[in-house]
């Protein structure tokens, strides 16, 4: 009989999505959610293919009821339409209420106890082993470990061929960076957000987490890695032009791992600090310089230095450039613009610029993010390069004087 059929077809399409959805028989494909490697994905995983499968179950239940009815329950078999507005008698009062009670049942224990459980264990970042703090902001994060005093900037390390389209993307293009966050597995890592300029947000979906990163206040997620390995992610708030350039790249270590990256950092921070004192040559300072640019001015300044008109001023000395009348008095105050045009003005004013940006506008402060030798390098690379010639360098000294008032 047609509708035995009917009822057969539908089990078979319940048993099937079921099958489909349910967490055993799940691998993890390109289409579903990334192997969870933190307590918080893995609950997070687990309760979204147990609604998944629950409700997949019941879709297919009630649509098979509704569709079933429609082609049974035809006109030219004679049916007429229903007319009540409500349940009366005793078996439609039970068809009513059982199936309340039963939804009820589904959503309030058996999808709610998890994920009330999850959400309380999200939002537990008591006693964690390690604090790290992150903030970010136009277009990097930086990443900063109190207790060690490590404190370092991770930017997109993708070639600027690669995204204008003049050499082959690699595999991770617009994912990877140059210093990636470091972090110890099976440890409770407690991560402190902030930001210093716009509303950004930490997402590594391998994490479960994805917490927003929120300018004027402190926002935490933790995170237990459980496998040692590289975790992707992004910035999933728009926070401007070059929000697509902010990628997070996590590598976690075992302990002794860990403890050897944390050793090595502690050296480089010290010769970092030494090299503050020391004097180069301009060749070393341009070609350091270079590199900051490419990677960290060029986005906004343009690698041919000749900015984008109205928003960011060329750094090419000579160059004609109409902007708002606020953006020229910024740069008529420093000295660097002259008869409608940008021109190279003191060294001081331009050490001033980098070391503490231009508030109020998009020029970031680099006081925190660079180091006092990439800040000399690149103002010395500004200056003697786009058809500027300043001649004279800028040695790492003489940064740090206009650091501390000097
Ligand atoms: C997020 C975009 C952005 C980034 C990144 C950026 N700048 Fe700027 N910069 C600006 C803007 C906008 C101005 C003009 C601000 C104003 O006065 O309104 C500016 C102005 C300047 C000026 C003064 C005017 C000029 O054109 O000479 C200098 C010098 C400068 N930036 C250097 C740098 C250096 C060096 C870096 C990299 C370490 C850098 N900037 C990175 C946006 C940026
Ligand atoms: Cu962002």
């Amino acid at each position: 009989m047609a509708d035995r059929k009917i009822v057969g077809m539908m089990a078979l399409a319940a048993g099937g999505l079921a099958a489909l959805a349910s967490p055993g028989a799940q691998a993890r494909r390109f289409y579903n959610f990334p192997t969870p490697v933190t307590p918080i994905a893995r609950e997070t995983l687990y309760i979204h293919d147990l609604f998944l499968s629950i409700i997949s179950v019941l879709f297919v239940l009630s649509a098979g009821v509704v569709l079933y009815s429609i082609f049974v329950h035809r006109k030219s078999r004679g049916y007429k339409a229903a007319t009540f507005t409500r349940p009366t008698g005793t078996k439609q009062w039970v068809l009513v209420v059982l199936p309340f009670l039963a939804l009820s049942f589904i959503d309030y224990v058996i999808l709610g106890i998890p994920a009330f459980h999850s959400i309380l264990a999200l939002a537990d970042t008591s006693n964690p082993a390690l604090t790290v703090r992150v903030t970010g902001s136009q277009w990097k994060w930086q990443y900063e470990y109190p207790s060690y005093g490590i404190k370092y900037t991770s930017s997109l390390s993708t070639p600027l061929d690669q995204i204008y389209g003049k050499a082959p993307r690699d595999k991770h293009f617009l994912r990877e960076v140059d210093h990636p966050l470091v972090l110890p597995i099976n440890e409770k890592v407690d991560i402190v957000l902030a930001s210093d300029d716009v509303i950004h947000s930490f997402w590594v979906p391998a994490f479960g987490i994805k917490q927003d990163a929120v300018p004027g206040s402190l926002r935490e997620t933790w995170v237990k890695i459980e496998k040692p390995g590289t975790y992707r992610g992004q910035c999933a708030e728009l926070c401007g032009v070059g929000h697509a350039f902010m990628p997070i790249v996590v590598v976690a270590k075992t302990q002794p791992e860990f403890a050897k990256w944390v050793a090595a950092q502690k050296l480089k921070a010290a010769a970092t600090a030494a090299a503050a004192n020391q004097t180069f040559t301009a060749a070393q300072l341009i070609a350091r310089g270079q590199g900051v640019y490419d990677k960290i001015c060029a986005a906004c300044h343009q690698p041919t230095g000749l900015g984008i008109p109205g928003a960011f001023p060329p750094i090419a000395g000579g160059h004609p450039f109409v902007a708002p009348p606020q953006m020229i008095a910024n740069l008529v105050a420093r000295g660097f613009y002259h008869d409608g045009k940008v021109v190279m003005g003191p060294v001081e004013n331009h050490i001033g610029i980098v070391l503490h940006g231009i508030p109020g506008t998009p020029m970031p402060a680099f006081a925190s993010q660079l180091s006092v030798l990439d800040i000399a390098s690149v103002i010395s690379f500004e200056r003697n390069s786009f058809g500027n010639h300043a001649g004279a360098v800028v040695e790492p000294v003489q940064v740090k004087d206009v650091e501390q008032g000097k």
